[in-house]
């Protein structure tokens, strides 16, 4: 062989080798989307778990607001105590609260591999907003957005076992440390999403935009791979609007569309293995095969982190529910198969995401869905 043709082969290598890393990604089995459980009774908007504590009103600088922290906290310091929890506190004043300073606070809580360095690890990031409207008085918000907070919730203890077991393998194999294997997962859960009067840049997103804002300007060491905490976002995943029966969430954002299709595949695969309990018309994702984008116009939490180049995986329904904004978004509007299919959906999402088939339980492991 020619030494030019040699040359252009071993240059094709390396490149392929130092600049396009080689990312797993492994759709989950039958046998291990079959495990993924729905949190059952945990939904239950009377007594369960998850959900049943924060169906109350949760305007910023309420008791109420106060209540749902302490539900969070509570939760993660029982149930996932290996979870740092991060607060990160503002205040803003609004249209219709005077000269009184209110307090936002928005609570993200993260998992990552033991042994990484500030800066060197890639996050899944799935987020909803806990804050409830001001208005109509005594507005709850089932779908908007406690139900997705509940979902998330869901989503972080089923994930724990499987990402456990994964950073134990990793560290006894010394299979750390490169930056595309080290993947972590945080639940961000905002405040002050809601307008006070009527939504405008500045009154609506006040826990969003002080996060992004903070984190745009909070540099990582020198040397880390990340250059602060919006670069290591792998995928923002904001679920809104999420609970009530027949969803519709469309693909909205072209750059992030193989996301979606990962998602709506997962749905799919469910649906014909007869693993969820609703049975819409339409699947929730309708959207696998969509080729043309128009710009996204949906105000929302991801605004001010898409704004700074952030990826996005919006899950909002469209049409909204019918019961948006009024007082019957509460509990007993939720269609509790169609949250906890949700639950499993956007489960086995982050469980593919994160690479867990290195991690599959085997059939006869005694493992079972709950
Ligand atoms: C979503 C849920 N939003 C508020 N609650 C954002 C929004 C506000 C979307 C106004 C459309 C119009
Ligand atoms: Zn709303």
């Amino acid at each position: 062989m020619p030494g030019h043709v040699i040359s252009v082969l071993l240059f094709l290598a390396l490149h392929q080798l130092l600049v396009l890393p080689v990312v797993a990604y492994t759709a989950l089995s039958d046998n291990f989307l079959r495990l993924v459980p729905s949190g059952g009774d945990d939904f239950d908007i009377d007594n369960g778990k998850l959900l049943a504590p924060i169906l109350i009103p949760r305007v910023a600088g309420t008791p109420g607001q106060t209540a749902a922290q302490q539900h969070f906290l509570n939760f993660f310091a029982a149930e996932l105590p290996e979870w740092g929890v991060e607060w990160y506190n503002s205040t803003s004043t609004t249209p219709v609260t005077g000269n009184r300073q209110i307090p936002f606070a928005n609570l993200v809580f993260k998992r990552e591999p033991p042994w990484v360095k500030e800066g060197q690890s890639n996050l899944l990031t799935l987020v909803a907003h806990y804050d409830s409207k001001i208005t109509p008085n005594g507005f709850i918000g089932a779908t908007d957005s406690a139900a997705p907070c509940a979902i998330l919730m869901h989503v972080a203890r089923t994930l724990d076992r499987f990402v456990t077991q994964m950073y134990d393998e990793m560290s006894a194999l010394g299979e750390g440390g490169s930056v595309e294997m080290d993947m972590g997962v945080q639940i961000l859960l905002l405040d002050g999403e809601e307008a006070f009067r009527a939504w405008t840049a500045t009154d609506s997103l006040y826990g969003a935009r002080a996060l992004a804002e903070q984190w745009e300007s909070s540099p990582h060491p020198a040397m880390s791979f990340y250059r602060n905490p919006l670069d290591q976002i792998s995928m923002f995943v904001l679920l809104d609007l999420l609970g009530a029966a027949n969803p519709n969430v469309p693909s909205y954002i072209q750059t992030t569309h193989w996301a979606y299709r990962n998602m709506a595949t997962i749905e799919d695969r469910m649906r014909k293995l007869g693993l969820l309990e609703s049975a819409p018309a339409r699947p929730f994702l309708p959207d696998a095969d969509k080729k043309v984008f128009r710009p996204p116009s949906i105000g929302d939490d991801h605004v001010p982190f898409m704004a700074r180049g952030v990826p996005i995986l919006h899950l909002i329904t469209s049409p909204f529910p019918d019961q948006w904004h009024t007082m019957d978004d509460d509990g007993a509007h939720l269609d509790m198969p169609t949250v906890r299919d949700w639950a499993k959906i956007v489960t086995a999402f982050a469980l593919e995401w994160l690479d867990m088939m290195e991690v599959e339980p085997k059939e006869n492991s005694g493992a079972r869905a709950v």
